[in-house]
Order: C-alpha cells, then structure tokens, then sequence
C-alpha cells in the first residue's frame, strides 16, 4: 500500500450503489482510505460491498442527506479530501410518482453538501453525477457540454438544479466542485428496477423455464448505454484535473431497448422474432410471445433518444470507455443466468 494514498480521505455518498460500490473497490484496492455513507436508520443494503468483497474495509457512515445539520456534521468531522456524491434518487420513472422526495435528495442533498463545503471552508474536490437526462428531447443527435439542456422530469429538474448549483458554488464561491454528465452506465450490479437489469434478469428465467414473459415500456427509447466501470474511472480522473470542470461521460453509441433485448437473446441462444408495431409489438421465441408491450412501463414524458459526444473527456482525461455494449450484455446476461440457475438448483 501506498503511504501517502493511505491519508487521502475519500468520502462516497451513497456507496452502496452500483457506482459507489465499484469507486470504494478501485480506491480501496489502490490504498485509499474510503468513508462511505449508508441512510440512517434500518439495515443498510450491503449487497453489492459485499460481492466486491469490501464491506469490512469501507467506513460506513449513517448519513440523511436531506438534512443540513447531519450534513455540516458529518463534513466536519471527516474533513475529505475527495467527495463522491452519489446519493440520489436515481429512477427517472419513479420522480413522476415522488416528485418532492426526487427534489430533496437530488436537489436540496447537494446544495446541503454545497453549503457546508462553504460555511466550513473545506478544501475538497466535490464530484456531482449530472444526468444525461437533462437534455431531454433535442433536435441535435449528439449533444456535449454545449447543448442547452431541456429537462422534461421532475428527475431531470432537480438534476439540472443541482449541476447549476455546482456551477454556481464553483464560479462564485470557488468550491472545488465538478459535474459528470453521466449518460446511462450498467454492470451486472445495476438495480433491477432500470431496464437492462430487468431485461437480462426476465430472459435468463425463461431461458430456465422460471418465467413466462417480459412485460417492457418503449422499446423504440435510445439509450447511450456504456459500463459503470469505465464511468467511475472518469469521475475519479476529473478530481485528478487542477481545475475542476464539468465533462460530458459517454460511449458515443446508441442503441434501442430492442436491440438491448435481441443482444442478451444472442448471449441466451435464443432468437426473438418481432412482430407488430409500437403498443401492439410483442416478440416471441419458438412459438410463443415472451416480450409484451405493456402501457405500466411508459413515461409521462419519454426521453426517446441520448447519445453523447465526450470528445473533451478523451481530449483533457484522456478517457474512453474500455467495455463495448457486447461486452457489457455479456457480463449481465452470464452473471444472472448464473446467479438465477444457481438459485433453482
Ligand atoms: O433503464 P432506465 O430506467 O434508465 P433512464 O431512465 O434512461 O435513466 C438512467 O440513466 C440516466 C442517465 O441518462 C440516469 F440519470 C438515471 O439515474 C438512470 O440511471 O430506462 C431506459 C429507457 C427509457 O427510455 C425507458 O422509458 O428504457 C425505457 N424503458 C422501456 N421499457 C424502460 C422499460 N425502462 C424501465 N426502467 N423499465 C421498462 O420496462
């Protein structure tokens, strides 16, 4: 282990996450000194830390981001050097149902980080994960730190809210603090709520005779899909930089939720044949209908397409993503066809 990494201290809001489970692994395995924060109250989900095999080495912190007092506290006593917010509601469906609870944890949480980072003078680098969702619908195919955002939900609002925080507290307060405008990154650790996971959780169990059908949204929505891997690699670059600057992370390859599917059918030897079209569309495999278009699964307002152009990432991080979109079904599809198959036997 490195000595001097030893002393840096990492604070990772939100570590039992995808992205914050995969960031306290790479920091922890390079020697740094990781603090994690769980919600207060009730038993924290440790899943993910513990597949990493991490739990033990990672620092947990209660934490409810909503409120300042706990914030400044918490800030206070561990006086990092880096801050990793990613805490947050981070289900753009559900912010139509909990549009308030949305706002507060996406937006007031950061500000609350924000404001104590000021009042206490802290010398951290702070990373905000902004969402590729705040574009919202364009006329542009790819859109970069340039585009002027657009967002359509009450998810998107308090993303933007926050990024413009950040700007804010950066320009006029000089907070060392930088946006990620993270387009969509999975893993095999992604929640099963998003639709990746759910894809290749439903197709592994009718594979195995567990499940009938898979009961899917807007099939035609194009997502820039890249691995939560390579998407923490350039959030902990970005810190690395002087001078903190916002940068847009994405693979710059879009895909449909239908070729989401058709891919992890391939890894399953299955071949969906599609027939009908928008709400009507259902796919089947050796005579029978396993994907159904179900209304449940549509949006209030749909993004229906994000691709994204992260020339300034490769350019000043010298970043690009390592795991293509095959890999990255791959790794899922085999991960819960496995873990599913295990759970039968
Ligand atoms: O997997 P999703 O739920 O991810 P979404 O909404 O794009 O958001 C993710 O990426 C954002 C970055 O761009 C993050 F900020 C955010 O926190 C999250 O990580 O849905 C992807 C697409 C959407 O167009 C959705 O309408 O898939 C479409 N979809 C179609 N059927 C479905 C379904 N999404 C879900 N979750 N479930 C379905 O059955």
């Amino acid at each position: 282990m490195n000595p001097e990494k030893s002393t840096v201290r990492v604070l990772i809001t939100g570590v039992t996450g995808q992205d914050g489970a995969y960031l306290a692994k790479a920091l922890l395995d390079d020697g740094y000194k990781v603090f994690g924060t769980v919600r207060r109250g009730g038993s924290p989900k440790t899943d993910r830390l513990k597949s990493l095999g991490i739990l033990e080495r990672v620092i947990l912190v209660p934490l409810e981001i909503t409120e300042f007092p706990n914030v400044i506290q918490v800030l206070s006593d561990i006086r990092p050097d880096y801050i990793y917010n990613f805490s947050a509601q981070s289900f753009v469906m559900d912010s139509f149902t909990h549009p308030i609870t949305t706002t507060q944890v996406n937006y007031i949480g950061v500000l609350n980080l924000l404001e104590s980072l000021k009042i206490l003078n802290l010398d951290s680098r702070f990373l905000q994960p902004s969402s590729s969702e705040m574009y919202g619908s364009q006329e542009k195919s790819y859109v970069s730190e340039e585009t002027r955002f657009n967002p359509f939900s009450p998810y998107a609002v308090a993303k933007h809210s926050a990024h413009c925080a950040v700007q804010i507290y950066r320009t006029k307060y000089q907070v060392k603090a930088a946006s990620a405008i993270l387009f969509n990154h999975e893993s095999e650790l992604r929640g099963r709520e998003f639709v990746t996971r759910k894809i290749t959780m439903a197709l592994a169990k009718i594979k195995l005779n567990l499940q009938n059908k898979l009961f899917i949204g807007n099939l035609d929505a194009k997502r820039d899909w890249g691995h939560a891997k390579d998407f923490v690699e350039a959030q902990w670059l970005m810190l690395q930089q002087e001078k903190p600057e916002d940068f847009v992370i994405a693979t710059g390859k879009q895909y449909s939720v239908r070729d989401f599917i058709n891919e992890t059918a391939k890894n399953l030897d299955m071949k969906i044949e599609w027939r009908g079209n928008g709400i009507d569309e259902a796919g089947s495999f050796n005579g029978k209908d396993i994907v159904i278009v179900d209304k449940r699964y549509f949006r209030p307002a749909e993004v229906e397409t994000l691709l994204g152009d992260a020339t300034k990432a490769k350019e000043k991080l010298n970043w690009s993503p390592k795991i293509s979109f095959e890999e990255l079904v791959k790794e899922m599809v085999e991960k819960d066809f496995k873990s599913v198959n295990k759970l039968n036997n």
